[in-house]
């Protein structure tokens, strides 16, 4: 049997200022494509599927929709976990009234897990908790360490043991729209890999980007189905496919829907590339590599790229004035001293505008000055 693997759907994320929903809504028909064409016989989905813990009534419609698409029309038994951005009581709502249309609910944390068993695989939910709930004063590492020891135990070897579980694991490399997990890198509540060991995959939610952990066994960050950051606009996107009788994985891309990249390179040369640039509505991040990123360049930029969401300048050659001595610089008129810190700031020596300004300045400042 094959098992989808995904995580991290971020339900009603944003971008900036800009709802994802709109792709986010293309996510049942292109998971049902992927379980159709590639004869999935259960999908997982390890927790985030909100990106609040009380998501939109559009993050429902698109949920709802989802799951509908998967239990009813492609079939397949479905099991979610919650994770760190979902409510636990949420997720897990209905559960036992729904478990027998195949889908199987589990949110927050329980003392007591049981795999849900499909063919020949015992697939145990672990969805996000805090280490509170397993003892006192334990780091997230040595909770997460307890809760699968006892898991380890009654492990039946002749099945196939999958473990769905959203945490942080030694080693993961997150990217930007990952939050949470890049405040715990280097934490103490990086989980080892040891507390994975005994489970032939470990279906693991919380990092964004798709990784595989050095370990004997498959343990593996699905990462998110579609892009969510600037960071991610160079990556493939998949869904991960553990095959039950192989014991192997794969993954399989996912069509690139959010228009999202990165435009890097001097300011003339972006002006002048935008002309014949066909794709001026995406999502787009410009980093410049000879401009400050002021309102000067702002303006015309934006006007070119109607969705330019962030925008970088090039940290200036600073500091002209550092290698001046004090009695040169005392020496220097007032406009002098202000063009070099301009300069300085920003790159570009001070325009007219700025000048009359400063002018305007200086005489308020004399006049206030002969006034006390
Ligand atoms: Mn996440």
């Amino acid at each position: 049997m094959k098992i989808l693997h995904t995580s991290d759907l971020h339900l009603g994320i944003s971008l900036g200022a800009v709802r994802l929903t709109e792709f986010q809504q293309k996510l049942p028909e292109i998971m049902a494509d992927t379980v159709n064409k590639e004869k999935i016989g259960c999908v997982i989905i390890s927790g985030d599927i909100f990106d609040r813990s009380q998501g939109s009534a559009e993050a429902y419609r698109i949920y709802n929709s989802l799951l509908n698409t998967l239990c009813l029309d492609c079939k397949v038994p479905v099991i979610v976990i919650s994770g760190n951005h979902d409510s636990g009581a949420r997720i897990a709502a209905f559960s036992e009234l729904v478990r027998s249309g195949g889908l199987h609910l589990f949110g927050g944390y329980s003392e007591e897990i049981s795999p849900v068993s499909v063919e020949n695989a015992d697939i145990y939910p672990l969805p996000f908790f805090e280490s509170a709930y397993v003892g006192e004063r334990l780091s997230d590492a040595e909770a997460m360490l307890r809760v699968t020891d006892r898991l380890r135990e009654r492990l039946d070897k002749s099945r196939v043991n999958i473990l769905a579980a959203h945490c942080f694991a030694a080693g993961g490399e997150p990217c930007e729209s990952d939050i949470s997990a890049r405040a715990a890198v280097g934490g103490s509540c990086a989980v080892p890999l040891s507390a994975f060991a005994g489970f032939d995959y470990v279906a693991l939610g919380h990092i964004h980007r798709p990784q595989t952990m050095k370990a004997d066994n498959i343990i593996r960050y699905c990462g998110t189905p579609l892009k969510y950051s600037f960071s991610e606009a160079e990556q493939e996107k998949s869904f991960s496919v553990f095959d039950t009788d192989t014991r192997e994985f794969y993954a399989v891309p996912v069509p690139n829907i959010v228009p999202l990249r990165v435009i890097k390179g001097e300011y003339e040369k972006i002006l002048a590339d935008a002309q014949t640039d066909n794709h001026r509505n995406d999502y787009v991040k410009i980093i410049l590599a000879d401009r400050f990123a002021g309102g000067s360049v702002y303006t015309p930029l934006k006007q070119l790229y109607p969705n330019m969401l962030q925008l970088e300048g090039a940290v200036p050659k600073t500091v002209t004035t550092a290698k001046l001595s004090m009695s040169e610089l005392s020496e220097m008129s007032p406009e002098k001293l202000a063009d070099m810190f301009i300069t300085d700031r920003t790159g570009q020596p001070m325009n007219d505008e700025q000048k009359s300004w400063f002018a305007e300045a200086l005489k308020a400042a004399a006049a206030a000055k002969e006034e006390n």
